[in-house]
């Protein structure tokens, strides 16, 4: 491997023993700081007698300062370059009390005294090791996956630039590429140039939230000085697979979990907009008030596409606000054989839309879109005066902090904008291709094998395949409740031997009667059909003994 080298450099591996040893490590006792050079020593390589008080802005601390990032850009290049090999391991587990209790040096206690800049890359160093491999072509867990190496980059130079989204004065750049951001981001759902409004905001879910609390200042103005006793019995109404995010946000806003009315689905996990027109009726009839719908583009465990037109049209005979939940199905509107299972969306209110999980932005990146504009900031503006002074010499419609429920906000726009630059929309696009690709191709291994079973036969909509592992103990079985309950521990025994081993990681749950059934999901295209057979491989090793 290659690394750009400083003049004296030491790697941090190299000296790993010495350091583990404990006998250059700092006595209780002792102050950090730099000791007089010995002959012939570069006071400024010597990272195991040196401390952070010793970097800049300590005058003469720029050759120190280079030398330890040098460092930890080589640990942090070792790291995806590990991630990146097959044959490494996604992870080498330890239960938490044998984290918490330390491991070869590795301590998670804070000590009193400094130590020194070596032990704190040896920290950074073992933080990774004992971590888990998220971009490894084989971790196969999350909707969020991969590391896209230009992301990154836009992720160290936002956490140098460090600053604040909520003014201008602050973050200039930031809050003009959001702008962009989320132009272009409404443009692709479909709404037009007077239309949209937005913020990126913290995951799916809060941008779940903000979607609900937008809906129901529109409906209520009231509400955001009156409260929830100033409103009439409100519902809501979102499908039995949707993401757990829609109850919560209603418990948070204070309408209750219960005010959540549930709509059946199909056995694909669609809602059915049927049934989504006779739970409005019902709960007309019961004295409630039905305000907000949430549908979903790309459920969370089936990959399901809800009929969002159908559902925009009941929507609109009910006079009722739309919500989209693309957070996880938003990045097929990069591709354009795709784009169309999303059909409909440009009717909704509002958008989730996670750029961190489909499209590969480092985590997180997750915008909610508003179609109709200034309900953001009418909905939530306090106009704090020591932030959003309203007598500034700029434009300060450009201080959108005052559309949020937050003060601070970290940047997580410049990640995004870096890749689309690097990228074009096209390039998102090929990458959303491969990874339905690797979907379909697993599906197809599936279908062939016997020791595997699908849960469903249709062909995957989005990169989710869910499937059972048959342990030659249970082929040929007749199902019943008996098998259910045998096969109900299998995905749970084979995750644990996984987590053990490091090989691959993949999720399981149950979902409504089917008990638990593994899901595979692509987001990484650094995964290969290799990657995929060697994910059965693994699991049917893994599982041969049940
Ligand atoms: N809804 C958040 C992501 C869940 C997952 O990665 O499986």
């Amino acid at each position: 491997m290659e690394y750009l080298k400083l003049p004296g450099e030491i790697r941090v591996e190299d000296k790993e023993d010495r350091i583990m040893s404990g006998s250059n490590k700092p006595s209780s006792g002792q102050k950090g700081g730099l000791e007089p050079p010995g002959p012939g020593e570069n006071p400024h390589t010597d990272l195991s007698r040196v401390y952070s008080k010793d970097l800049l802005p300590t005058a003469g601390g720029e050759s120190l300062t280079c030398k330890f990032f040098q460092e930890l850009v080589n640990i942090l290049m070792d790291y995806i370059f590990k991630s990146n090999e097959r044959s490494s391991k996604i992870l080498d587990f330890h239960h938490p009390h044998q984290l918490k209790e330390g491991l070869e040096g590795f301590s998670l206690d804070l000590p009193d005294h400094p130590e020194p800049l070596e032990q704190i890359l040896v920290d950074c160093r073992d933080t990774l090791k004992y971590g888990v491999k998220t971009g490894h072509p084989r971790f196969f867990n999350q909707l969020s996956s991969g590391l896209d190496l230009v992301g990154l980059a836009g992720q160290w130079l936002t956490s140098t630039a460090n600053t604040n989204m909520f003014t201008y004065e602050v973050s200039p750049v930031f809050l003009l590429m959001e702008e962009v951001l989320l132009k272009k981001m409404q443009s692709i759902v479909g709404w037009c140039e007077e239309e949209g409004d937005g913020i990126f905001c913290p995951g799916g879910a809060v941008s779940n939230l903000y979607s609900l609390l937008v809906a129901r200042y529109d409906f209520y103005p009231e509400v955001k000085t009156k409260g929830m006793c100033a409103l009439p019995r409100l519902a809501l109404f979102t499908s039995e697979h949707s993401h757990y995010s829609v109850r919560k946000a209603a418990a948070v806003l204070g309408m209750g979990s219960d005010s959540v009315q549930v709509v059946p689905c199909d056995e694909r996990g669609k809602m059915i907009s049927r049934e989504l027109d006779s739970s409005i009726a019902e709960a007309k009839a019961k004295g409630l008030v039905p305000f907000y719908v949430n549908a979903t583009a790309g459920t969370t465990v089936y990959g399901a596409f809800d009929p969002l037109t159908a559902i925009a049209d009941v929507c609109d005979r009910h006079k009722l606000w739309l919500h989209v939940d693309a957070a996880w199905g938003g990045g097929l509107l990069m591709s354009r054989r795709h784009q169309g299972k999303l059909q409909g969306i440009e009717r909704a209110s509002s958008v989730t839309w996670n750029p961190h999980k489909l499209m590969g932005a480092p985590l997180q990146c997750s915008a909610i879109l508003i179609k109709k504009r200034g309900l953001l900031q009418e909905c939530n503006q306090l106009c704090a005066e020591y932030l959003f002074q309203s007598d500034k010499h700029y434009d300060i419609s450009y201080d959108t902090g005052d559309k949020t429920i937050q003060c601070g906000r970290h940047v997580d726009v410049f990640k995004l904008w870096l890749m689309w630059k690097a990228k074009g929309s096209e390039g998102f696009g090929s990458q959303v291709n491969k990874c339905l690709e690797n979907a379909e191709y697993l599906f197809k291994q599936l279908q062939r094998r016997a020791d595997f079973k699908l849960v469903f036969e249709s062909k995957p909509e989005h990169s989710n395949v869910c499937f059972w592992y048959l342990p030659p103990s249970l082929r040929g079985l007749p199902p019943g409740p008996d098998t259910n309950r045998r096969l109900h521990e299998v995905a749970p025994q084979i995750k644990a031997k996984m987590m053990e081993e490091g090989t691959t990681l993949i999720g399981y749950q149950p979902l409504g009667s089917n008990v638990n059934f593994f899901r595979c999901v692509f987001s990484n295209p650094a995964t290969q059909h290799e990657d995929v057979d060697f994910l059965l491989e693994e699991i049917a090793r893994l599982g041969s003994n049940l």
